[in-house]
């Protein structure tokens, strides 16, 4: 097991998007295990391979909490998601982003989604009406997946509010 770097805002591979994994390999598993230990020991409930330097299309949660009694880790390799059909609507959340530390803002999102991907054992795997905390933070992973970070969806006078942050990590990570 290893604990990895977690890239910041400004690094370029956060933005760029993410390539289908074609074969879950041991060795993928194994990044896959390395990168709940690094969520771990942020602390944080989810990441994504981009955040840790890998383009891949390989995400990682657990929303249960360090007093639980057990914890509960998802892995998923090519995640697709979609909102779940009925009465859905979007749910704001306060959030946060380990590449994009210190700040915390409201992102509206559906709050029950479907989750098609593979396991660890390159199966394919569907899971329906996942909502609450694990939904949103499956949707928060997929961003990032896509280039995207969830300061991108906040409201404009949130935006406002941290610019000068942003600007400052952008401007630390700049070579
Ligand atoms: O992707 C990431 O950077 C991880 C991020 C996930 C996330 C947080 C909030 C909403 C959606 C997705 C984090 O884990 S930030 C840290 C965090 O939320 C947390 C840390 C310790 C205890 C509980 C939560
Ligand atoms: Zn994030």
């Amino acid at each position: 097991m290893a604990i990895l770097d977690i890239n910041i805002y400004g690094d370029e591979v956060l933005r760029v998007k993410a390539k289908p994994v074609e074969k879950v390999t041991p060795e993928l598993v194994q990044l896959a295990h390395d990168m709940l230990e690094t969520m771990y020991e942020a602390p944080g409930i989810g990441l994504a391979a981009p955040q840790i330097g890998k383009s891949i299309r390989l995400i990682v949660c657990d929303v249960t909490r360090e007093e639980d009694d057990a914890r509960d880790p998802h892995i998923f390799f090519n995640p697709e998601i979609s909102a779940e059909d009925g009465e859905n609507p979007l749910l704001p959340y306060e959030e946060g982003c380990l590449s994009v530390p210190e700040i915390y803002a409201e992102v509206m999102r559906p709050g029950r989604i479907r989750v098609k991907a593979l396991d660890i054992n390159g199966n394919a795997i569907e899971l329906r009406n996942v909502d609450g905390l694990l939904a949103r933070c499956i949707q928060h992973e997929v961003d990032h997946l896509e280039g995207v970070l969830f300061v991108d969806k906040i409201s404009a006078a949130d935006r406002a509010l941290n610019q000068s942050k942003l600007k400052k990590m952008s401007k630390s990570r700049k070579v």
